[in-house]
């Protein structure tokens, strides 16, 4: 047993001496009359039971017992990759290791994700191929597994780097063609592999009845926004893509191997991100998790367990992010082995658990707690940022009945507060933060409002009750942050189709 685990078993037992423990399936249950308390031993087990999944990328050498112990998913690391798997025709050849991976996966009940159809990289025989050759190697390895793969990366990569937001400069994406010379691909007469190649991959899983969801994945897409505060352009365009092509793509992976470079960083609007893509209805996966160690002191402040723990209460936030998986098991076997990035040290099987893994399974054990809607957006979101300590537990109290103050009932003095925005824009939308900060004294609820430029309409608004889509529009304190202390401040967002520009942002407190 870890130390954490045990620590937090002796907690347990010491507040509560008449428990009874019960061990089941993998549970560690704590009953003293009320509720059961139980904290599952496995990331597989705790993710599922918060309604996710967890996964690993791996490879047919190092299926040891820990993968099927510990993960619920399954990605070849390499194995079903064009350059292992496609002829130049687009058809099949050494197909043995997806295979085994496959089997693997099924006889541990793990959902597998297939990675991946149309990439510029280790493309191998299929580099430089027609989008017709393309579809025919999309409808063969689709169909070589059907529904045993739950998700196929049909498109992988298509963006460029240095968050230019353009499309790659090379194939598949230089068959690429702007029939109207409008800047983008979207259009009727316009040419686009990913377009065209997710047409064809639901055609095929239509014709099959295959269960399987089709996802389109990138990194550097996981902020709104990149080090520094720009806006993420990359990530914009990915989302472009994703409302565009929204009838084809049934999901959206952020690879999320995050490190020092500024694009790659773990920034505070992740969850705010997953959230705008969940809100088009996609399913989000966070699908090649890695987390470079040496960012333990610098830039995002927090060491390797306190990040791992940020990323997953992002995802536990957001119903519709429903997985992540972890780019291999162990630090020494990892493509990035010098960031020491995952959640295990040893090898060949033989792993030891990190602070890191001891953490993920502790966020995971919590919950989804504050998830945000699977349905189209309420007007009153639980909050959608991570909490400031992700260590502190959950409140005891339900948060919509009882009063936010902790201090005496005295009537606060009249206090002003005021307010800032943000913004985020891409082409045809936007998203807005909007800070309050009180003034002097401090507030117990407020009010800002502004006026949206024609055109402009509010879609969804976490932390906040909106009233008004389009022109003069108002947003109110919700329960949990409306108390705002003398100088301090509180944040929450609106995401909106046209464009938002000049908003002036008036504060009145109460
Ligand atoms: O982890 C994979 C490594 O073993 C391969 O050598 C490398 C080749 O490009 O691909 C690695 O996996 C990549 C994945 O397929 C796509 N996203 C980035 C991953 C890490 O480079």
């Amino acid at each position: 047993m870890s130390s954490s685990l045990r620590q937090r078993r002796t907690i347990i037992r010491a507040a509560l001496p008449a428990a009874v423990l019960m061990l089941v399936s993998g549970a560690v249950a704590v009953q003293s009359g009320g509720p059961a308390v139980a904290a599952e031993t496995t990331l597989r087990a705790a993710a599922a039971k918060a309604g996710m999944f967890f996964g690993v990328a791996a490879s047919p050498n190092r299926l040891y017992p820990s993968v099927g112990q510990e993960f619920g998913q399954l990605t070849p690391e390499n194995d079903m990759k064009p350059d292992r798997i496609a002829t130049s025709s687009g058809g099949l050849q050494n197909t043995s290791g997806a295979d085994t991976l496959v089997n693997h996966a099924q006889s541990n009940n793990m959902l597998v994700r297939g990675h991946t159809l149309v990439w510029h990289s280790q493309a191998g025989a299929l580099q430089g191929a027609s989008q017709a050759t393309l579809n025919t190697f999309i409808g063969n390895a689709i169909n070589r597994w059907g529904s045993r793969i739950a998700y196929w990366d049909v498109v992988n990569e298509a963006l460029e780097d240095n968050n230019t937001g353009r499309r790659r400069n090379q194939w598949p994406h230089t068959m690429n063609r702007d029939a109207n010379g409008d800047g983008d691909f979207f259009d009727a007469g316009d040419t686009d592999v990913i377009r065209d190649s997710f047409i064809r991959a639901r055609q095929v899983v239509q014709a099959g009845g295959y269960t399987t969801k089709l996802c389109i994945n990138d990194y550097d897409v996981e902020g709104l926004t990149v080090q520094g505060g720009g806006p993420n352009r990359k990530a914009n365009a990915l989302y472009d893509i994703v409302r565009n092509y929204r009838q084809y793509i049934d999901c959206v992976g952020f690879q999320a191997h995050f490190n020092d470079n500024p694009n790659s960083v773990i920034t505070n609007d992740l969850q705010a991100n997953i959230q705008r893509f969940a809100d088009l209805g996609v399913e989000v996966h966070i699908s090649e998790l890695d987390i470079d160690d040496d960012l333990s002191n610098n830039d995002i402040g927090a060491g390797q367990a306190e990040n791992y723990r940020k990323v997953v209460r992002a995802c536990l936030n957001v119903a519709k992010c429903t997985g992540i998986t972890v780019w291999g098991i162990s630090d020494s076997e990892s493509w990035r082995s010098s960031e020491r990035g995952l959640l295990f040290t040893g090898s060949n099987g033989s792993y030891q658990k990190k602070a890191a893994y001891h953490a993920v399974l502790d966020e995971l054990n919590k919950g989804r707690g504050t998830t945000t809607p699977t349905t189209p957006p309420v007007t009153t979101p639980p909050p959608t940022t991570p909490p400031v300590d992700p260590t502190t537990p959950p409140p005891t109290t339900p948060p919509v009945t009882t009063p936010p103050p902790t201090t005496p009932p005295v009537t606060p003095p009249a206090a002003g507060c005021s307010a800032t925005v943000s913004l985020n824009s891409w082409n045809g939308g936007f998203v807005a933060t909007v800070r309050v900060t009180a003034g002097t004294s401090p507030i117990n609820g407020w009010t800002v409002r502004l006026t949206l430029p024609s055109g402009a309409t509010v879609t969804n608004t976490w932390n906040a009750n909106a009233s008004g889509a389009s022109g003069a529009v108002q947003f109110s304190n919700v329960a949990y942050n409306g108390a705002v202390g003398a100088g301090q401040s509180t944040e929450f967002g609106f995401q909106g189709t046209g464009a938002a520009t000049g908003l002036t942002p008036v504060c009145a407190a109460s």
